[in-house]
């Protein structure tokens, strides 16, 4: 079994069924039973402040309704909540606008709460309610994603399981740390199918992550459609690490992963890797590259070694078409350039390069972000610059913009766990969940302070990843343990308190058929 679950290739469904039986052999007999670790509550990331109350429980019955105050955003997250619960608990939860009663669930935008921000809530239940307040409709669905966490694991199944479906009695106000918590998914290296890629925002969307970075090209694979620059895609799509078929979104595929995304608040960030890790789109457009024909489309996994021709204004013609069609597609203010490991410029040749970039980005009206090689170079104040391995970090800040934190020792999740990781690289060291969890954004670099950052992001780079469930392997339950790093305050949280969280969220991975690794780290 522990076994079973270890296997990143094998259909990770079979726990989830486990989970079901079991689930169901409980129902059959209904007898007294001690606290399971599923009825432990465990709230991730953990709440600003939560206090357990005396009282009894709530409990979702036959009449319970899902009553909005608010604009049809607010009503989509009561949709989104109520379909959510609806196939376990069997129960019709009709959401309704108006005044709630006694028994329903009460979600309530409420304009004269600002105080609460933009995805701040407070939620109370009793045995006579539950309350819902935000601010926005991205506060109230931060709130529902406690609520879910609140509810036994089992709410998590797509059957219907029979059971008492309580929320224990508590009083929540909640807000988050960091503003930008966000994700990155390497699509380049191994193409995720659309499916794929909504499974991963339903994982962010569990652990209240804001950011959906999607790294959609390198040397191994263009992974969008431009309908200026078709060959883009069609050649630069057509394999990936490994010679695998590879593939690409189409503009419609990209809106709709950027609609699920929104419909859960969360924020798509596209990027172009430029000017290096271009292969893909030199292949495709071979007059990029400075009369130096690109060999063939790449399926290894060396660095470093691709440029676009920074002195052509093909080169630049290109980009403003690409930039320009991504900003229309993306409702985000961010565009991500890449501009990380160039070793084929020269130092001169690279800040120019950035400079006509942030020209483009800014005239398409989006803001740049660039991995922090581009803090060498001049920024404007209004450019996010993303830390990965702190060579650069201390001058990016002189252009007054923030930084993004993602160092590989704390949030690169395709690093290995462990040596006896099957997966992953590990050239910034062993990443094991507690190296995830136990730092502090604030202290973590020289000279840099919480006022210059932004949040922090952790990037699933998918070489040595050929599938969703290798993903959620590295991802679970690290990704966990780094939301609370970024949403909760410093002091809300240990080690030792998550360590038996994370357990209890475990039986819910199960039920939502995401594989993950069972880290010795963790009180199972
Ligand atoms: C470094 S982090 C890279 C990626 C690799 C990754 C592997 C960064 C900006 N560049 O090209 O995929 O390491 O961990």
């Amino acid at each position: 079994m522990r076994r079973a679950r270890e296997q990143y290739r094998a259909a990770s469904l079979l726990p989830a069924v486990l989970a079901l039986l079991l689930a169901g052999c409980r129902s059959a007999a209904p007898a007294p039973v001690p606290m399971k670790a599923e009825e432990v509550v465990s709230v991730i990331p953990a709440p600003a402040s939560m206090v357990r109350e005396s009282g009894a429980p709530f409990t979702l019955g036959a009449a319970t309704r899902i009553v909005v105050t608010g604009d049809s955003a607010a009503v989509m997250v009561a949709e989104l909540l109520a379909s959510r619960l609806r196939p376990s608990t069997g129960l019709a939860l009709p959401v309704a606008r108006g005044d709630a009663a006694a028994g329903d669930i009460a979600l309530v935008v409420a304009p004269d709460r600002a105080a609460l921000g933009d995805e701040g809530y407070e939620l109370t239940a009793s045995s006579g309610a539950v309350r819902l307040v935000s601010f926005t409709p991205a506060g109230l669905f931060r709130g529902t994603q406690t609520l879910r966490q609140l509810l036994p694991a089992a709410v998590e199944s797509d059957m219907k399981i029979s059971r008492a479906w309580t929320v224990p009695a508590v009083a929540i106000a909640d807000r988050p740390r960091f503003a930008w918590r966000g994700a990155m998914l390497d699509v380049s290296r191994h193409f995720f199918t659309v499916r794929e890629v909504e499974q991963f925002v339903d994982l962010l969307a569990l652990y209240k992550l804001n950011v959906l970075h999607l790294h959609l090209s390198d040397d191994q694979g263009w992974r969008i459609e431009i309908l200026s620059r078709p060959a883009l895609a069609a050649v630069g799509g057509a394999t990936q690490v490994g010679g695998g078929r590879g593939g690409y979104y189409t503009q419609q595929d990209y809106s709709s992963i950027v609609a699920y995304a929104g419909a859960r608040h969360i924020t798509v960030v596209p990027e172009i890797d430029m000017p290096g890790h271009s292969n893909a789109a030199l292949v495709s457009n071979p007059q990029l590259s400075c009369g130096k024909r690109p060999a063939a489309l790449f399926t290894g996994t060396e660095v470093g070694w691709s440029t676009f021709c920074v002195d052509s204004e093909a080169t630049y013609a290109l980009i403003d078409d690409v930039v320009r069609e991504i900003a229309a597609l993306t409702p985000g203010p961010y565009f991500h350039m890449g501009g990380d490991e160039v070793q084929a410029l020269t130092p001169g040749q690279y800040a120019r390069f950035v400079g006509r970039v942030q020209e483009i980005v800014g005239r398409h009206g989006t803001r740049m972000i660039g991995w922090e090689e581009i803090g060498k170079t001049p920024l404007r104040a209004t450019t996010l610059v993303q830390q990965w391995r702190n060579d650069s970090v201390g001058s990016a800040l002189q252009w007054g913009g923030k930084l993004i934190l993602s160092p590989g020792r704390k949030t690169y999740l395709d690093m290995k766990y462990v040596p006896a990781t099957e997966l992953g690289l590990h050239w910034a060291g062993y990443v094991d969940v507690r190296d995830s969890y136990d730092w502090d954004p604030a202290t973590y670099l020289k000279n840099v302070t919480e006022r210059d950052i932004a949040g922090i992001e952790a990037p699933i780079w998918s070489e040595t990843l050929p599938n969703i469930g290798a993903v959620q392997y590295m991802a679970i339950p690290r990704l966990p343990a780094l939301a609370e790093v970024g949403w909760s305050p410093q002091a809300a949280r240990s080690w030792d308190d998550v360590r038996v969280r994370l357990a209890a969220h475990a039986p819910r991975w199960r039920q939502l058929g995401w594989n993950y690794h069972r880290s010795e780290q963790i009180a199972w």
